[in-house]
């Protein structure tokens, strides 16, 4: 695995789950200051310089991370387990939004509906191609259509991460549909 990839799933690992395994805290809102986060990195053997995150930050593939406006600090922008207040605005869905995972969970998800698992909220994305390249990593994968806008109107409220990716507390079976 190339040096940044590693050092990436390590920063994904102290900025969502573990900020104790660099020796640092979060903020309410998930931030973690640069300058500690950096020294504890490096003392956990991820020697990385102020450079080498800001280029960790622009090359993301998926925009995991985001600074400040001095970029003093950084947070991620979902996927978070620990508990954080990401401020985001409510936002009316589209129509439909798309659920990756795995065929192995289905049974339990057509029966329960969506949970956020280990996570602060259910993840949903804009389209079934992204769906699908989430559900690939449990295994064979499923893609669901999420009816989000009838949600909506019934009352559920939807977020949208500052990368792009959905977010809401649950989504019963009822607004679910298997598309292939
Ligand atoms: C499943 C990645 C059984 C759910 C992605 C999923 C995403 C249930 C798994 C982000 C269930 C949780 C999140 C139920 C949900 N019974 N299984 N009732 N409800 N599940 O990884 O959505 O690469 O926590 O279908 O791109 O896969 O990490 O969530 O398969 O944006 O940056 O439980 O993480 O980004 O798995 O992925 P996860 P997810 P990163």
């Amino acid at each position: 695995m190339a040096d940044l990839t590693r050092h990436s799933k390590f920063l994904s690992l102290i900025l969502r789950h573990q900020p104790e395994a660099a020796g640092i805290t979060l903020d309410r809102q998930g931030w973690a200051e640069v300058t500690p986060l950096l020294a504890g990195m490096q003392k956990a053997g991820h020697p990385v310089t102020a450079e080498m995150l800001e280029e960790i930050v622009r090359t993301d593939e998926k925009m995991r991370y985001s600074f400040n406006e001095d970029h003093t600090k950084i947070r991620a922008n979902q996927g978070h387990s620990v508990h954080v207040e990401l401020g985001l605005r409510r936002k009316e869905p589209p129509e439909y939004l798309w659920h990756g995972t795995a065929e192995r969970f289905l049974d339990s998800i057509l029966a329960e509906g969506l949970r956020p698992m280990s996570r602060q909220q259910v993840h949903l994305s804009a389209d079934p191609e992204t769906a699908r390249k989430v559900g690939q990593r449990h295994g064979k994968p499923v893609v669901l259509r999420v009816r989000a806008g009838d949600m909506h109107r019934n009352g559920a409220y939807f977020f949208q991460a500052d990368n792009g990716v959905w977010l809401t507390d649950n989504v019963p079976a009822c607004y679910l549909e298997r598309m292939e």
